[in-house]
Formats: structure tokens, sequence, C-alpha cells
């Protein structure tokens, strides 16, 4: 057959045409919607040795059992490089049947475990058995068995034997009923109120696997900054359908408490907790939830704070308005209750504010009442010390809460990987009963969340690492930074050596880099207004000092610093004398927490032998060049990621580059017009003049 020359380019171009296609699915498919759970099939041995565990999977009617065989069969297919493949299940009535020779089997009612998710991966029979006292572990294990293998693990060698170190291990949502995220840098809630009841979305069954996946087991759905609605009875079925999906993955669904609700919705003259028609009227709410969501996980509230309401406006102490829904909960959940308080009339040090309000309570709460503590006495900043609660008050049990979402760390665009900031506070030894870890493990850990609908879930690439983080360090505070992110940049980008002996190291001096570029030596709170995104040193007007970049840096012609020692605000009195003692002498201190506890004048010799002001200028430097040095890591990482991701992270890199010099011009030049000192000889001066850097404005800043 002739085919003419115009049919030939026709057909050419075709062919091109789907094979662009094909190409632009395949990277389609790697947009970060399946986070670290992708199961890229294995290579060489690795391949070979999983090729070889025959897929045995038992299972009984549990839905949770259940859900392990069916993510056993999927993970282990894909690892395979297979189509998904049924695999073969069998009740545990037949479990007593002999088994196949290096079978992989699971028990997932051996009473020989603990409850609470506890496992055991063994060898047996040649094979593997997972063992669990009640499902949810068979889940933790059945993830934690393909986090194994996917990492290249010999299943001959898998003997694992994990139990969670705390009870709870919750995300906060800082979600409202119409969809927005407070502080969200990756698109809209993935609630969907108004669809909800008869609309559940995949993505929140998703998002339960994925959580479930880290060891996460419960998830508070709305803000802090409580609409009072979710205590109306026409959220209950939108709220049951949730919990209903999220059971079989062990998620507890827990709300916001809006302290005012008795008046708001339910009609009530007063929300005093010591009022009896107000504790009858959160006895029936609680009673309602619990009806439709017989694990109803608890509330969550925030009170007294930042203009929210709270026990105080009926002059009620915190422990009073906390009992009051504690008993209304009684012992089928808890209330958890945030330390974040501080006042506009107290004068005093912010960071003093929660440690003054809550110790003299100490005692005083239900055994279901459960403070929720900062990582620091302020609010999330690039570095804080520990929060001085760890440790204060050893008869209330206090959860340790951390910000995932990165409102003071670059949101969604800056890199920061967060295990070693979280690390730095959970490994702090309090001087009081161990370290902060040791001091939660009653309790737990709860993350503000950073997923959205964004197909990515967390507004960036690398934003997922924190979210995995966070779940592996409740689950084990004891892992170290680097393996979390060996483990996460394996199952989430490439197994390559090449690509984990560079990315990894990127990841690790990722946080320290925005410390240093946007509050180095212990300044804090530099945040511009309202967004907190870029820098705002020079913000000195707003109505509450505390709100103020200057009330943080106490900076003037004399020097910077805020003086929390004696002669300040003594807020290291707070801690135990053991601690108070490593950060009381400037000459001395870490000098990462020099300004959070020193004023010192600009000439003062820091222990690397520069002057304050060079040593600052120094810190702003190294900060930026850390951001130009994971630029170009990651641009010689492209051979090992697909293109879609690597171009996203790039450009979010690009960003960080110019915004990390911003912050730094913007600062150094602000500080100049403060102390009139030349820049340390050869520095590059700022690019701008500060009036330039004041001039910003970013009216469409996601998030606030
Ligand atoms: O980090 C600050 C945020 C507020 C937030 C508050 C809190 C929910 O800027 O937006 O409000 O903390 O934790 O309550």
């Amino acid at each position: 057959m002739i085919m003419g020359r115009g049919l030939v380019n026709r057909l050419l171009a075709l062919i091109a045409a789907c094979a662009a296609l094909a190409v632009a699915s395949a990277a389609q498919a790697e947009d970060g919607y399946r986070l670290w759970l992708r199961y890229a099939p294995l290579e060489g041995e690795a391949l070979a040795r999983v090729r070889a565990l025959p897929l045995v999977v038992h299972a009984d009617q549990d839905p949770t059992v259940a859900l392990a065989g069916e993510e056993l069969v999927h993970g282990l297919a894909k690892l395979r490089g297979e189509e998904r493949r049924p695999g073969v299940v069998i009740t545990a009535s037949r479990l007593a049947r002999p088994l196949p020779p290096g079978s992989l089997s699971f028990e997932c009612r051996d009473s020989a475990v603990p409850p609470g998710g506890a496992f055991a991966i063994k060898p047996a029979d040649g094979g593997l058995r997972i063992s669990a006292g009640e499902p949810i572990g068979c889940l933790y294990g059945a993830f934690a068995l393909l986090r194994e293998l996917s990492l290249g693990r010999n299943p001959a060698k898998i003997d694992l034997d994990e139990r969670p170190a705390m009870p709870l291990r919750l995300l906060d949502h800082w979600d409202d009923p119409n969809g927005y995220v407070l502080r969200g840098y990756s698109g809209r809630s993935i609630f969907d109120w108004w669809k909800l009841p008869e609309h559940l979305d995949q993505r929140l069954v998703d998002y339960a696997r994925a959580d479930a996946s880290i060891g996460i087991n419960g998830a508070v759905v709305n803000s802090v900054n409580a609409s009072p609605l979710f205590l109306t009875d026409r959220y209950i079925p939108k709220l049951r359908r949730i919990a209903d999906a999220w059971r079989p993955y062990g998620i507890r669904l827990y709300i916001c408490a809006r302290f005012s609700a008795p008046k708001d919705v339910g009609g009530l003259p007063t929300a005093d907790p010591l009022d009896p028609a107000v504790q009858a009227w959160w006895k029936a709410r609680a009673d309602a939830l619990y009806a439709a969501i017989p694990d109803f996980g608890g509330f969550l509230v925030k009170a007294n704070s930042e203009g929210e309401p709270g026990p105080q406006d009926y002059h009620r102490t915190h422990a009073e308005g906390a009992n009051t829904l504690a008993r209304a909960v009684g012992s089928r959940g808890v209330v958890i209750w945030r330390a974040f308080v501080y006042s506009a009339e107290d004068q005093t040090d912010r960071a003093k504010q929660a440690y003054n309000e809550f110790v003299p309570l100490d005692g005083q709460f239900e055994p279901n009442v459960i403070l929720q503590v900062k990582n620091g006495p302020v609010d999330f900043q690039p570095r804080e010390p520990f929060h001085p609660l760890f440790g204060a008050m050893p008869h209330t049990r206090l959860m340790f809460e951390g910000q995932i979402t990165k409102e003071y760390l670059g949101q969604a665009t800056h890199l920061a990987y967060l295990a070693p900031y979280w690390k730095e506070v959970l490994d702090a030894q309090t001087g009081r009963g161990g370290t902060v870890a040791q001091v939660i493990a009653p309790a737990g850990m709860a993350g503000v969340a950073n997923t959205g609908s964004d197909r990515n879930w967390s507004g960036s690439h690398f934003n997922q690492a924190n979210w995995y983080a966070f779940g592996r360090l409740a689950w084990d505070p004891t892992l170290s930074s680097a393996q979390i992110a060996r483990e996460w940049a394996m199952q989430t980008f490439s197994r390559e050596r090449g690509f984990i002996g560079k990315v990894v190291p990127m990841m690790i001096a990722s946080r320290e880099a925005v410390a240093e570029y946007m509050t180095p030596l212990g300044l804090t709170h530099q945040m511009a207004t309202g967004h907190h995104y870029g820098p705002g040193p020079w913000i000195c007007n707003l109505k509450r000092p505390e709100w103020n970049p200057c009330y943080y840096s106490r900076a003037d012609k004399g020097g910077i610093g805020f003086d929390r020692t004696a002669s300040g605000s003594n807020a290291l009195a707070q801690y135990a004398p053991s601690v108070a003692a490593q950060w009381a002498d400037p000459r001395t201190i870490d000098e990462d927490y020099l300004l959070w506890f020193h004023h010192v004048p600009w000439d003062f010799r820091t222990p690397s032998g520069r002057p304050l002001w060079g040593e600052l200028v120094y810190r702003y430097d190294r900060g930026v060049a850390t951001v130009d040095e994971m630029a170009a890591t990651w641009a010689s990482l492209a051979p090992y990621v697909d293109p879609e991701r690597f171009a996203d992270t790039a450009d979010f890199l690009r960003i960080q580059s110019r915004e990390a010099r911003w912050w730094r011009d913007a600062s150094i030049a602000y500080w100049q017009s403060i102390n009139g000192l030349p820049l340390p000889a050869g520095t590059r001066p700022p690019e701008h003049s500060l009036d330039y850097y004041k001039a910003l404005s970013f009216p469409e800043a996601p998030g606030e």
C-alpha cells in the first residue's frame, strides 16, 4: 500500500501526539497525590526476595483487618511491579489450616501482644507473621512491613516489635465550615460540610489511610477558633459520616468546642461553666455526639485566648471551664484544653503567661482533661526553647502541640523539614521528670495539619515530609530526623543512593537555614503582620504590644535581644534550675538562644569571636547560602525525579532563594537604621532601601 506524504505526516503527528499524551499522563501520575504510599516497584535482589513471598493473607471479618489485607495485597503487588492480584484471603476461623511455607500471614487478636496499636513482625515458617493484640495493630503492622520492604529490606531479616510511644497522635485542622483553612497554604479544606452527609469525598478516605500509615489515630476536624455550628444537631450526621469512614483506619474524630456555644446555639443566657443549665447542656451535647459516634474522641478547646470566649468571661478558672466539659464527656473521651493563652491586659512577658496561668491549677483538672502545650512559649517560631510548662505540672497530663503547616517558616514555598525542629524540643531535658518526650508520653502529640485540597495535599511536595515526620515522631520520638527523612524520601521519590545521599542532608539543613535567614541567634517573631510571611522587624504600632516584632527584638541603639534573666522578665526562672543555668550567661549560652534570653550590646563578643552585629550578618548570610546550596543540590537531582515534581520543587527553591535574600536584606537594613553601624567589611549591602521593604504589601497572601 502506498501512502501519500500528507497521510504519513499526519500519522507521524498522531503518533507524536499520542506519545506526548502518554508522557504527560505518566508525569501527571506523579502529582504528589499518592504521598509516601507509592510503592514503586523494587529492583534487583530486593525485587526477587519480595517476589518469593507468597501472597497469602489471613483476614477475619473485621473491617480494619480487611484493610490491612487489602493494603498488603495492593502494596506487595505494586512493589513486585505486577498488576494488582487478589491474593488469598482466609478467614480467622480457618487460621488453623497449615499455611504454605514462606507465606505472609497475620494474627490480629494475639493476646501476647498488648492492645493500642502494638504489633510484632517476626519470621514464621520460612515466611513472616504480623501479630497484634487488636486489629488496628495489624493495620499498622501491614504499613510497617510495606515500609520496610519499600526501603529494600530483606524480608528474612525483618524482626519488629513496636508499640506507640503515646496514646494520642492527632492532627488538628484549623478548618472553617465554609472550607477556608486558617494558616492553610494548600488550598481549601478537605472537609466539604456543605455536601456532607450525603456525599463523602474519597479524599477523606485517602486521608485516613495516609494517617494510619504513619500511626496517627485521631483528627480534630475544625478550627480552634471554633464555630459553634459543630455542636448543632445539623452537624451530627455530617460528623458521623466521616467518623464511620475513618473508623476502620483507627482514626477517631474530635471537634473543637466553642466555649460560648451554650449561648450561641444552645439558647441559654450564659455559658458560665458552673451554671447547672450550662452543665446539662454540655452533657446533652456529648450524649448526642456519642449516640451517633460511639468512639467520638472528645473536645479541643481554645479558651480566653486571642479573643475566644472562655471561663474567665465568668470569672471562672481554666480548670473550672475544662472540668465542666470533661464531666459531660466522662470516661468516653477527653477534653483537650489549650495552654496557648496570653492576655492584652497582662503586662508580663508573653513568654511567661501560660506558665503563670496554668501551673497554679496543677492537680485541679478532671482526669480526662489534657493540657495541650505548644512546643515553645511564644508561637511556633522558627526556633524557641521548649515550653517551660513541660515538666512543671506533674499532676496534669500534658500534650505537645506542633505546627505542621509552616505559618512562620515560609508556608508552602520555603522548604523546611521540621523533624529536627520538633526533635530539639522532644529531646530537651526538662530537669523535672525527664525529656519533653517523656513528659508527654502519657498523653500525646497534636500537629496543626498542613493538608488541603491541593493535589499534593500539603502545598508543596516537601511539606508532605512534615506530615510524615510528625506521625512517625508521635509513634516513636526516638527516631532520628535523618532516618525519617531517608524513609520518606525513598518512598516518596527514589531509592537511588545518588538521590538519597544528597536529599537527606539537604532536608536536614533546611530548617536551620530558615531560622538563620529569618530570625538568627534567637531572635523571634520578626514576621510581618497578619500573614506572617515576610519580614517586618520595623513593625511597632499594633495595638497589643506582643503583636509587634519590636516587642520581641527590643532593638535599640545600645543593643538587641529580650532580657529574660533576673534583670529582665526573668522567664528563665520558670525553668528547672539545671536548665536555666545553661541559658543564664550570654557568654556561654548556645548562641541559637542568645537573643531569646539576653539583651546584649551590638559589639558584644560572641563565642565565635565576632561582635554581635557581625555575627548576626554572618548568620543571615549563612542562611541565604544554605538555600542556594539546596537549590543547586536539587538541580543535580533531576535524573532521579519525575518532571512534574522536579519542576515544582525547583520553582519553589527559586522563590526561597529570592526571599531568603529579601529577609536578610530587609532585616539588615532595619537593624542598621537602629544601630547606625557600618556593615562588616566585605558584606553585600541590602539591595533596596529600608523604605522599599517597608512599603511592600501582600493583600492576597494566603492563610490569614
Ligand atoms: O499561630 C497563631 C496563629 C493564629 C492561631 C493561634 C492559635 C488559631 O497566628 O492564627 O489561631 O496561633 O494557635 O490559636
